[in-house]
């Protein structure tokens, strides 16, 4: 098992001024910060960013939101770090998420979801890719 995930912490967060609520949130729950961009994602980046749902209803909306504003983007290390970070995120839905969850605290609607995080540490390693050189992870 992978100690590292990925994270973006997703326009609406940003735009509420909850980046370092949610960045206390993490570091709270033993995650470390490896590396850190502030980014506008382009279209074509949020397009293969999420292109597993590229056939999905939701698709074209979901892409037009992850490029509405900027996100920042992040690489975390602790132990169980995948499990640990889908644990604290809540569900994707921040209606159905657990109390206490950053998703049900953070959340506006299951499209913006304040936060993303990796489902797999396959996934995390791909995702962390997309952003940062291994050089760049301290
Ligand atoms: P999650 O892993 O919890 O982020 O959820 P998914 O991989 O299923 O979905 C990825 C993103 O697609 C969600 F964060 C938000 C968006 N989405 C919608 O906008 N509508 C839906 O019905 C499902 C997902």
């Amino acid at each position: 098992m992978s100690n590292r995930t990925f994270t973006i912490i997703k326009p609406d967060s940003v735009r509420k001024g909850n980046f370092g609520k949610i960045i206390d949130r993490l570091e709270s729950e033993g995650f470390r910060v490896l590396g850190l961009k502030k980014v506008s994602l382009s279209q074509k980046q949020a397009e293969s960013f999420y292109g597993v749902h590229r056939e999905r209803p939701f698709f074209g909306d979901l892409v037009r939101y992850m490029t509405s504003g900027p996100v920042y983007v992040a690489a975390l290390q602790r132990d169980g770090a995948v499990a640990h970070l889908r644990k604290v995120m809540g569900a994707t839905d921040p209606a159905k998420a657990d109390a206490g969850t950053i998703r049900k605290d953070f959340g506006e609607s299951i499209e913006q979801n304040a936060i993303h995080g990796s489902d797999s540490d396959e996934n995390a390693k791909i995702e962390i890719g997309f952003f940062f050189a291994e050089s760049e992870l301290v």
